[in-house]
């Protein structure tokens, strides 16, 4: 070999001579190592895998799996996603750290009990709700059924806990698409591009639920998050059916104002005076053409009002008699007929009580305009859904 260094001719062959020796074994150790890979960590799996714990009322789960949702597209991983979980009444199903929610949620699908107590519950498939085509486009995605990590975990062939990275701590957290921005220090900071880097095959959070969990900066996030937003609605087709009827015997879209007043639990039962005192006195500031206590006929404007608590509720009243054209969804019992003969075939439960709210959400949403309840989700989302069909409405026109 050393001659070879001699002669400028061969010291050419002999440089691409070592240069394919060098390429070759680079090549070698990679395709060995490859292999090496599926036994030995650090591990790299093709698939990889997102899910979270999902807890209190419809439109904290909507808000986390919208938030999960994002993760998954932007981590490039298949969503595992929960059941929508359906209470009557509030849900005894709070905001907890990981290993009580997680220990809580299987204690109720197991044994249908929660601290000792019979719960009314029954759990949906999401996409049986809302609209999932975006969804589909932008994710993978599959259904579980229960609360059962040992199930999980099994299903996606992961024998070692090392496969799995658990967010324990996620109901602290807010993530960031932008590592340079500011941050709110209430939250834990985490950079989305960190969590890219898991290797793991199961990302499991605990809580997404808060009102801002998700921090986007980048206009391709922001546009990811804003379609999902826009196309995720509440389209099954039963519901859609009722409300239209609601809304054609009230006189149409255009004949009627949206109030939702949350007043049923917690904060809510300890504000419920106030916040009708509250409604009533921005109604009457905007709308001084509604015709107070005199005329019963509703030739003007009316109003649809939803609300978790009775029409006949004492603090209600002031409402009723300020306003006298105003309706609830009881008033359209006979319309809800068909809610009583759906049946979930998951546990045989009528889901007439667990699904009136969405026809109630929805009819709220219609009108021309929105009246909120402050610090209530189910608020929140109306007005979205509000500000979402008078944007269409005002395009069709
Ligand atoms: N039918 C009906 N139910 C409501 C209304 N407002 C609240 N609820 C019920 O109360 C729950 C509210 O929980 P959530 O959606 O988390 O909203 P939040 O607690 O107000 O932030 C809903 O799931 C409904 O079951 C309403 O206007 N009509
Ligand atoms: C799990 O994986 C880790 C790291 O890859 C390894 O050290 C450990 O021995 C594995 N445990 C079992 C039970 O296979
Ligand atoms: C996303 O994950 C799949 C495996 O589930 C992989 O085949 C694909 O290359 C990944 N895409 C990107 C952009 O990383
Ligand atoms: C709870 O449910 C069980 C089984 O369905 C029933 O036997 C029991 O009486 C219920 N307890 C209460 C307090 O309702
Ligand atoms: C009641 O309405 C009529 C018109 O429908 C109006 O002339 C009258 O002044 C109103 N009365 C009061 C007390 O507002
Ligand atoms: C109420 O208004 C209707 C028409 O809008 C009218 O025919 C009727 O007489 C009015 N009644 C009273 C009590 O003012
Ligand atoms: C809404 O929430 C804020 C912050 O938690 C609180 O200060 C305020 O009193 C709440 N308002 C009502 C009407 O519950
Ligand atoms: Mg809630």
């Amino acid at each position: 070999m050393t001659i070879l260094f001699f002669q400028s001719q061969r010291k050419r062959y002999a440089f691409y001579f070592i240069l394919m020796v060098l390429l070759v074994s680079i090549y070698l150790i990679e395709y060995k190592s490859f292999f090496i890979l599926n036994d030995d960590s650090p591990i790299i799996y093709k698939e990889k895998y997102l899910t979270y714990l999902p807890h209190s009322g419809f439109n904290n789960q909507r808000i986390a799996l919208e938030n999960a949702i994002f993760l998954a597209w932007y981590l490039n991983r298949t969503l595992i996603v929960p059941p929508l979980l359906l209470f009557k009444g509030a849900s005894p199903v709070t905001f907890k750290p990981y290993g009580q929610l997680y220990k809580n949620l299987n204690t109720l699908t197991k044994t249908n009990k929660l601290y000792n107590k019979n719960v009314t519950y029954t759990m949906w498939n999401w996409d049986e709700l809302m609209d999932f085509t975006f969804v589909k486009q932008n994710i993978n995605y599959i259904h579980c059924q229960d609360f059962n990590f040992k199930h999980l975990t099994e299903s996606l062939h992961i024998n070692n806990n090392s496969e799995v990275y658990k967010v324990t701590n996620s109901y602290r957290q807010q993530y960031y698409d932008d590592p340079t921005t500011e941050h709110d220090s209430l939250f834990e900071r985490v950079n989305l591009i960190d969590l890219r880097d898991r290797n793991e095959k199961l990302l499991h959070f605990g809580s997404l639920y808060a009102r801002v969990k998700i921090i986007v900066q980048y206009p391709e996030n922001q546009n990811f998050r804003s379609q999902l937003r826009y196309k995720m609605l509440i389209n099954n087709l039963m519901m859609v059916d009722i409300v239209n009827k609601i809304i054609n015997k009230i006189g149409g879209a255009d004949s009627f104002i949206g109030v939702h007043a949350r007043l049923g639990d917690g904060g809510f039962a300890r504000n419920k005076k106030r916040t009708v005192r509250k409604l009533i006195k921005r109604l009457q500031g905007d709308f001084k053409h509604i015709k107070v206590n005199n005329n019963s006929s509703c030739s003007h404007t009316k109003i649809y009002l939803a609300t978790d608590v009775k029409k006949s509720a004492s603090f209600l009243k002031p409402f009723f008699q300020t306003f006298p054209c105003t309706y609830v969804l009881s008033d359209f019992k006979d319309l809800l007929g068909p809610l009583k003969s759906l049946k979930n075939p998951r546990d045989d439960k009528i889901m007439y009580e667990f699904l009136k709210r969405f026809v109630d959400l929805l009819a709220v949403s219609k009108g021309n305009k929105f009246y909120q309840t402050e610090n209530s989700t189910f608020s929140d989302y109306a007005k979205v859904l509000n500000k979402i069909w008078l944007d269409t409405f005002n395009n069709q026109v």
